[in-house]
């Protein structure tokens, strides 16, 4: 029996779903009557039999919160993180240029091999008939940082599990490699 305790942190600017994103996995549920998530806050999730028969996964899920402005409060927040997805908005492509920004965060308060997931958030507001030039931004942005993309809907719960899961993946991987 092996039981893998994570710390998983969700970052992005604004509105971009993260608290959706956290509720979804963990309730599996979405509501559009969140508060504005004040100070940072976590939720759990066991995964049972998983990523194969006799192991476990808990992960202790960080939801920044309404605390994107304040820099300061970001060190014991990031402290001690094993993994975590960062989130953009596809509805609103700005949101995708200030994703470097929060890495450079991860990487500077948690550390550099911190494994992360590229989130593109609200899958369900996208024609997914029409081509975005910028998903191209995105999976090259992940793929220069050995990592994956992954389009979600935190309102009808699209690749949510997935990316969660591909996530846990890339933590036990990386504690395998240290
Ligand atoms: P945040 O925690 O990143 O700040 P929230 O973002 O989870 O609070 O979500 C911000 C707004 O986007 C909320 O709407 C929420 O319902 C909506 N939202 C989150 N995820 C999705 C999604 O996948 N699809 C759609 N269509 N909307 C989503 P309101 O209206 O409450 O501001
Ligand atoms: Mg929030």
């Amino acid at each position: 029996m092996t039981l893998y305790v994570f710390k998983v942190l969700i970052i992005g600017p604004g509105a971009v779903g993260k608290t959706s994103l956290l509720h979804r996995f963990v309730e599996d549920n979405f509501s559009f009557r969140y508060k504005l998530t004040i100070g940072a806050d976590f939720l759990s999730k066991v995964i049972q039999e998983y990523p194969k028969p006799g192991s476990t996964i808990k992960m202790q899920i960080w939801d920044i919160g309404g605390q994107e402005r304040y820099k300061f409060l970001r060190s014991s927040f990031f402290d001690g993180a094993n993994g975590a997805l960062i989130v953009f908005d596809l509805s609103r492509w700005r949101t995708f240029e200030e994703i470097d920004e929060w890495l450079s965060d991860l990487y500077e308060y948690a550390g550099d091999d911190v494994p992360f997931a590229l989130i593109g958030n609200k899958a369900d507001l996208i024609n997914s008939k029409n081509e975005l030039y910028e998903r191209e931004s995105a999976q090259v942005f992940a793929k220069k940082e050995n990592t994956f993309y992954i389009e979600t809907s935190a309102k009808t719960g699209e690749k949510v599990e997935d990316a969660f899961l591909n996530l846990a993946e890339l933590m036990i991987k990386n504690i395998r490699s240290n």
